[in-house]
């Protein structure tokens, strides 16, 4: 089956997202009131277990019911930290990880379609490509699916089967590229083969079902290395080393 569609997740994929999400939730909890001595500060090794629950909403409401806290309203907090989110992205806080833009660019020229799966909202996207990238990067994916789209968050496939859906592709025909458990496991429930890059947030994680792993994506000045599974023997993945390991 010939290789004809990448599907990237966001967060912790193509960029190490989840400290920016972080800060803009404590900022949020900040302004409205919400006191460190109220549980309302996420630091680094809380957030690495918060992360287990995909989807900002969903996150907030399930803190609250294991730290048994009062519910705040939910909706409006995400809203903020989402404005405050896409000011810090869109002033260039975040850069793209290694070797993402190069793939994305290479895909492109040689006609391998492009499309997105995420448990983000959509904004969120828009402004870490038009940021990156520059504005109509957006137009190159076929398909951007985000948490707007979907009942169910990952682990959950039906954002991926969306993706399949719009791209109008079959599982394998298509690649898909995680950082974590949930977004690999969304994956490859419905066929998707997988390869993982974890990320600073994810790296105890299990990807046994992952085609392969690897560092990152590798720019020439910065080698990826190979971690687990299909070895491609590369320093940069290109289109090339992904048709060879989707292959075999
Ligand atoms: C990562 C997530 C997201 C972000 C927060 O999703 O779980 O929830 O942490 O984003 P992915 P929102 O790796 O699939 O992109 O606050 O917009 O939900
Ligand atoms: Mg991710």
């Amino acid at each position: 089956m010939a290789l004809k569609a990448l599907i990237f997740d966001v967060d912790g994929t193509l960029a190490e997202t989840e400290e920016c999400h972080r800060e803009a939730f404590n900022q949020t909890f900040q302004e409205a009131g919400m006191t460190a001595s109220q549980k309302w500060i996420w630091d680094q090794s809380l957030y690495r277990e918060l992360l287990k629950t995909t989807g900002g909403k969903e996150r907030m409401r399930a803190y609250v019911e294991t730290e048994n806290l009062e519910m705040p309203d939910v909706a409006a907090l995400h809203a903020r930290k989402t404005e405050i989110y896409n000011q810090n992205i869109l002033a260039g806080s975040v850069g793209l990880r290694p070797g993402v833009e190069r793939l994305i660019r290479e895909a492109r020229q040689v006609g391998v379609r492009l499309a997105i799966a995420t448990t983000t909202s959509l904004p969120n996207v828009h402004s870490l490509l038009q940021a990156n990238i520059g504005e109509g990067s957006v137009e190159w994916f076929d398909a951007i699916c985000t948490a707007e789209d979907v009942v169910r968050k990952k682990p959950d496939p039906e954002v991926f089967q969306i993706a399949l859906n719009q791209l109008g592709l079959k599982a394998s025909e298509c690649l898909a590229f995680e950082d974590s458990r949930n977004g690999l496991r969304s994956a490859t429930d419905i066929g998707i083969p997988t390869l993982v890059t974890p990320s600073i947030y994810t790296d105890d994680q299990d990807f046994s079902e992952s085609i392969a792993i690897v560092s990152h994506l590798g720019e020439p000045d910065i080698p990826c290395a190979h971690i687990a599974g299909f070895d491609m023997r590369a320093t940069t993945i290109n289109v090339n080393t992904l048709r060879t390991m989707f292959a075999n």
